[in-house]
């Protein structure tokens, strides 16, 4: 019986030291997989849940430290007039402004029609006088500005030609290209009402030697159209060209499920086309198309690549995301009321930078700003820093 008491207690004592032991041992386990109090800069090697992964997917975990992160503040331009607001007048879709001998430009759709349009699904009742959509039988007119929140509107930069030409109905959505001293405008050209099959329009060209034009008509048709049943068949919107590896990178939207028949499963898609000289041949990427979010298109050099802003549409609605070659883009944050129709005053557009800088600040339009009956769209300024060259934290320099 002693024999057996004394195996016993030290039974007892040999498993209470076990204890102990494996206690320490948990505890040390468990040190090893805590989150470090201070955020690491790169993933710490511990087990991890799938938001602290994605986390260390995005170029800074902290997201007030990411260079492709910013707020946005808008402000309203003087100089352009509305009518009053009542619909008959409609500025949207600006260029992005470039700056010439210390003025900066602007090329935009401008609508003044005798009546607001009366929309996209009314587009058989549309006529010569009466617009379907906002961007229905518009012209591209210009302005210049030398802070960039006042504006002289200067007339019209391309108007509609005769029928039947390629843009007799309406011209709009235009953006401009520097290339070799002289100026492109990429412009959507539309043959009927918007909304009347669809949004269907081709990308037109025009150019001149001075931004204040005179504005020779170059080229029609510039991005071709994909086949029948392809993404971006009759619809090519939105031209967005920029200087990238010595060639004219043009990024263009088109409407998947096109209106009207087929306008509840609408999406978007955005192509980048390629040539060596402004009138091309384009060719287009064979990975069309390289962005199935956003809407209009805000792509820009950054760093060796190109970054892009995405508004609207697709999953990844209101992002900005990077492609190290300009064709497959990676989420790079997630941002919140982002400019619509962005056009930053990009400074190295053009220059074929291999070191993107980024931009401060640009234009962007809001639509619908008069009731629906009188809608019409008005061009407005935003701020913000997505600049390598904006010192301050992201968050601090917006004002927001
Ligand atoms: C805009 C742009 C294009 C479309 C129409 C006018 O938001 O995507 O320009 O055709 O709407």
């Amino acid at each position: 019986l002693k024999i057996g008491i004394k195996l016993l207690l030290i039974t007892m004592v040999v498993s209470c030291t076990k204890t102990e032991q494996t206690v320490e041992q948990v505890n040390e386990k468990q040190a090893e997989s805590v989150f470090p109090f201070k955020l690491p800069a790169k993933k710490p090697n511990i087990p991890l849940s799938a938001s602290s992964e994605r986390m260390f997917d995005y170029p800074t975990p902290r997201v007030q430290d990411n260079e492709l992160f910013s707020q946005f503040k808008y402000t309203r331009l003087k100089g352009f007039d509305y009518n009053g607001g009542d619909g008959t007048v409609s500025r949207r879709d600006p260029s992005r402004p470039i700056l010439v001998n210390g003025t900066y430009y602007v090329w935009y759709t401008k609508r003044h029609t005798i009546v607001p349009p009366i929309g996209w699904n009314r587009a058989a009742e549309a006529t010569d006088k009466i617009p379907s959509t906002d961007w229905d039988l518009a012209e591209i007119w210009y302005a210049t500005s030398k802070d960039g929140i006042t504006w002289k509107e200067e007339g019209v930069a391309i108007s509609r030609p005769e029928k039947p030409k390629s843009g007799w109905r309406s011209v709009a959505t235009p953006d401009i290209l520097v290339w070799k001293g002289k100026y492109y405008l990429y412009y959507q050209a539309f043959d009927e009402p918007s909304g009347l099959r669809g949004d269907l329009c081709p990308v037109s060209v025009s150019s001149a030697d001075s931004p204040n034009g005179p504005w020779t008509h170059r080229g029609d048709k510039v991005i071709p159209f994909g086949k029948e049943n392809e993404w971006d068949h009759k619809a090519t919107h939105d031209p967005q060209p920029i200087v990238h590896n010595g060639k004219i990178y043009v990024y263009y939207k088109a409407a998947y499920n096109k209106w009207p028949d087929n306008r509840t499963n609408y999406a978007v898609g955005h192509g980048l086309a390629i040539a060596d000289n402004p009138l091309g041949p384009y060719t287009k990427h064979p990975l069309n198309p390289v962005m199935q979010s956003g809407h209009e298109t805000t792509y820009w050099p950054y760093k060796g690549g190109i970054a892009t802003l995405a508004i609207k549409d697709g999953n990844e609605r209101e992002t900005i995301q990077y492609a190290e070659d300009g064709a497959n883009f990676k989420l790079a944050s997630s941002v919140s009321l982002v400019p619509t129709a962005a056009a930053p005053f990009v400074a190295d557009a053009f220059t074929d930078t291999k070191d993107g800088r980024g931009f401060t600040w640009g234009l962007s339009h809001f639509i619908n700003a008069g009731t629906a009956k009188k809608g019409y769209s008005i061009i407005a300024r935003f701020d913000c820093d997505l600049s390598l060259d904006y010192n301050e934290p992201a968050y601090k320099n917006t004002g927001v």
